[in-house]
């Protein structure tokens, strides 16, 4: 049996629960078929911790594909991230106290990585599974770019592709004008999106690009 890591965050800023954990976690032992599973992992939402945890589950679970996941409060829609910038620059403090501002994430590492997964056919799938997705072009300066860049970098140069989708809040997470995403179709919707990452190995050519 093959694996498919999809981790999740522990919540953050006060929060009681983290969508993309509460989403990830019901997603732990479904088949992608042709013996591939996913296992679901969480991570801390510490600038200290979280990187190591993540390289902890990658070597005891050797996965054939890493997709990391995290909560983009403000999101509206399954946020297919393109790039991890190496900077650190935190609004909040983690949830160790810390709030580094404008570090690199690696020292003398280039500027970014790019996302190894097919982001276009996966939003794709997620939109034609009529669920709201799209590419984003940024998944901020805080632990989430962090651990999306450490996984890019410990996994550059090989087979396996990796890469991050940040999710909307999810009621009752969140009220009022905030957008949100119900916690069954974002379950729904990251499924789709794994899917299409697995069985995907040429990307499509579909715009997903922004004008500023
Ligand atoms: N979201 C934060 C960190 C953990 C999470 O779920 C972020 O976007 O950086």
């Amino acid at each position: 049996m093959q694996t498919v890591l999809l981790t999740g965050f522990e919540p953050f800023d006060q929060d009681l629960i983290n969508p993309s954990w509460e989403a990830a976690r019901q997603l732990d032992g479904v088949q992608l078929g042709g013996d591939v599973q996913i296992v679901a992992r969480r991570l801390p939402c510490a600038f200290a911790t979280a990187g190591d945890c993540l390289t902890q589950f990658i070597a005891e679970l050797r996965p054939v594909m890493v997709i990391a996941t995290g909560l983009g409060p403000g999101r509206g829609d399954i946020s297919i991230e393109r790039v991890a910038i190496n900077v650190n620059d935190a609004r909040i403090p983690d949830n160790l106290g810390e709030q580094p501002i404008d570090t690199a994430v690696i020292v003398g590492g280039p500027a970014a990585y790019f996302t190894t997964l097919p982001i276009k056919a996966m939003v794709k799938a997620v939109r034609e599974a009529g669920i709201a997705a799209s590419v984003s072009q940024t998944a901020g300066t805080f632990v989430c770019n962090q651990v999306f860049y450490l996984l890019q970098h410990a996994l550059a140069g090989t087979a396996i592709r990796s890469g991050f989708i940040h999710v909307p809040p999810s009621p009752p997470q969140e009220v009022s004008a905030q957008p949100s995403m119900a916690l069954v179709t974002l379950v729904e919707g990251l499924r789709v999106a794994v899917q299409a990452a697995w069985d995907t190995q040429v990307d499509i050519l579909q715009t997903g690009g922004q004008v500023s």
